[in-house]
């Protein structure tokens, strides 16, 4: 039997999980910060990790590692990681996030056209305020900044809703149902955009994507929301657009240091909306319709598909 270390801060929940998915394996456990994971013999012959963060030090107690499974979708912390040996394959797995994220930006988006928390307010004073219209969505436009699995379900929700979608890829290509742009069209189509939405890896060329800059580019009209990396948010350029009119509203899931710090002024600004890194829940029943073939694979000797490119970062 091959044996894959689940190390795992849930794992408990995924174990049985991984098992039933593929029985033929030899399953062992730990929380990422239990202190026997390092000194555990059977560690050392494992071939195949199912992770969020590598602890420190484990890499070099796994000298037959040859795959490692990411809990999630975003493989940057892996990627970034220079303990794990180049040979080792990593994948990754967004399972049901399409779908939840699209309920997320759906939500967060509609709460303000629908314009809840003020009908909320009128209840609450027994004023009927007939003047209070919900705002059309209809053809306004949505850049979806990311265009893959999740950003596309996250496209056809909007699109759904009545708005002009556009999607951002690395490079502009043909596409039968939305408009994809490279990265460079972002700016152009900023003056006339509603909502933008982050949903793109963390890589070199997303970092700061969102900066004093580009900013300078949007207007009081646009609500951002990302659902993908804080850093791809530089938070003091995003407070600043706010505050001179130059952004409307931000809805934040992500944030560069998770929790967010008590004392940062993103906590308190009247229009950012501050969530706790919900909008894509990786639970094993969603996630691992991705990750059972792979597993089957290993079962039975087979290579490992879909390798994360780590020189691209996804
Ligand atoms: C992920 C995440 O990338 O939860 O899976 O952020």
């Amino acid at each position: 039997m091959r044996c894959l270390a689940v190390v795992h801060h849930r794992h408990s929940e995924w174990v049985p999980a991984l098992a039933a998915a593929e029985p033929r394996l030899d399953l062992r456990s730990w929380h990422p910060k239990d202190p026997s994971l390092l000194s555990d013999p059977w560690i050392a012959g494992a071939e195949a990790l199912f992770v969020w963060r590598v602890p420190q030090g484990l890499m070099a107690r796994m000298p037959r590692l040859s795959w490692i499974q990411n809990s999630g979708a975003g493989v940057d912390h892996l990627v970034a990681d220079r303990s794990i040996p180049p040979g080792v394959v990593i994948t990754r797995a967004d399972g049901q996030f399409g779908l939840w994220m699209a309920r997320y930006v759906a939500a967060h988006l509609l709460v303000e056209t629908q314009r809840i928390n003020e009908c909320r307010l009128a209840q609450r004073d027994h004023r009927w305020e007939g003047a209070l219209l919900p705002e059309d969505l209809t053809e306004k436009v949505a850049l979806v900044f990311g265009f893959g699995r999740i950003g596309r379900q996250i496209g056809r929700a909007l699109r759904e809703l009545g708005m002009e979608v556009h999607g951002f890829v690395r490079a502009p290509r043909e596409d039968p149902e939305f408009p994809l742009h490279g990265p460079a069209t972002l700016p152009g189509l900023l003056p006339s955009a509603r909502l933008l939405v982050l949903c793109a890896p963390l890589t070199d060329a997303t970092r700061a994507l969102v900066d004093a800059k580009l900013l300078d580019y949007a207007g009081p009209g646009l609500t951002l929301v990302n659902v993908a990396r804080g850093e791809q948010v530089v938070a003091e350029d995003l407070l600043a657009a706010l505050d001179g009119g130059k952004l409307g509203r931000a809805v934040l899931d992500v944030f560069a240091t998770e929790p967010l710090p008590p004392d940062s002024p993103l906590w308190s600004h009247p229009r950012v909306v501050v969530t706790p890194h919900h909008s894509g829940p990786s639970r094993p029943q969603a996630m691992l319709p991705d990750i059972a073939p792979n597993l089957r694979r290993f079962a039975e000797g087979k290579p490992i598909e879909g390798a994360v490119d780590r020189e691209r970062g996804y």
